[in-house]
C-alpha cells in the first residue's frame, strides 16, 4: 500500500487540435497540481531560437504546419520521469505531445520502464472556424511563423485530422480519454478539466 502510494503519479495528457487551448490550460493544471510541464512545441521553439541543429531541422517542418518528425520529438523526453521526481512533482502533463500513435506507444513505454502510466487523456473540443480565428489572433503578438497565415494553418489542422486525430481511438481503447469542450471562457473550461482530473484522482486512490 506504501510503495503504490510512492509510486502513484498524476501523468495527464492535453490532447485537442492546434489552438484548442492546449498550452492555456496546461500551465493552470501544472500549478493545481503540482505538476511538471512538458510542451513538446515550447521544447522545439526553444532549440529554434537557440540555433541548434534540431531546431533548424524541426523548424522546416514547424514553418509548414507539418508535425516533426516522431524520432526528433520522441528523442527530446527521455529524462522527464526523472526531472518530474527530482523537482518534487507529483506527476507529468504532456501539452501537445503525444501527436501520433507512435508517439503514443513511445510513451506508454517509456512510462511502463519507470513503473508509471497515463492518468487520463484530455481531449478540448474546439470547431475549426474557431481554432483559426484563435491562431490568427495570436499571430497578431506571437511572432510565430506558423500562427500569421491561413494556408499553414489550414495544413495544421488537415495535419491534425490526419495523424493525430487516431491517437485519441488509441486512448479511448485503453478508456482513457475524457473530452471536454473547449469553447467558453478559460476559467470555465480549467473548471471542468480540474473536476475531471479529480475524478480520475479519486477513483485511482479507491483501488
Ligand atoms: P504547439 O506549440 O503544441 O501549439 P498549438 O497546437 O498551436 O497550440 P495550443 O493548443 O497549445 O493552443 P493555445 O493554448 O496556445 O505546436 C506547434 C507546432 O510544433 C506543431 O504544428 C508542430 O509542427 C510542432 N510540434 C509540437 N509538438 C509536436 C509533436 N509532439 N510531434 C510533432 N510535431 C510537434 O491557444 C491558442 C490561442 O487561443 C491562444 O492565443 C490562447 O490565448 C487562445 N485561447 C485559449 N483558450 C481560449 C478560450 N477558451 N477562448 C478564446 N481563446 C482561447
Amino acid at each position: 500500500m506504501h510503495l503504490q502510494f510512492i509510486l502513484f503519479m498524476i501523468n495527464l495528457i492535453l490532447f485537442g487540435p492546434p489552438g484548442s487551448g492546449k498550452g492555456t490550460q496546461a500551465e493552470r493544471l501544472k500549478e493545481h497540481f503540482n505538476l511538471l510541464h512538458i510542451s513538446t512545441g515550447d521544447l522545439l521553439r526553444a532549440e529554434i531560437a537557440n540555433g541548434t541543429q534540431l531546431g533548424l531541422e524541426a523548424k522546416k517542418f514547424m514553418d509548414a504546419g507539418n508535425l516533426v518528425p516522431d524520432a526528433v520529438v520522441i528523442g527530446m523526453l527521455g529524462g522527464a520521469v526523472e526531472e518530474a521526481k527530482t523537482k518534487g512533482k507529483q506527476g507529468i502533463i504532456f501539452d501537445g505531445f503525444p501527436r501520433t500513435t507512435a508517439q503514443a506507444e513511445a510513451l506508454d513505454n517509456m512510462l511502463m520502464e519507470k513503473g508509471t502510466s497515463v492518468s487520463c487523456v484530455l481531449s478540448l473540443v474546439v470547431d475549426e472556424e474557431e481554432l483559426t480565428q484563435r491562431i490568427l489572433k495570436r499571430g497578431l503578438t506571437s511572432g510565430r511563423s506558423d500562427d500569421n497565415d491561413v494556408e499553414t494553418i489550414r495544413k495544421r489542422v488537415q495535419e491534425y485530422r490526419t495523424k493525430t486525430e487516431p491517437v485519441a481511438g488509441y486512448y479511448n481503447n485503453q478508456d482513457l480519454l475524457i473530452e471536454i469542450a473547449g469553447v467558453g471562457t478559460i476559467e470555465h473550461i480549467f473548471n471542468a478539466l480540474m473536476q475531471a482530473v479529480n475524478n480520475v484522482a479519486s477513483n485511482h486512490s479507491d483501488n
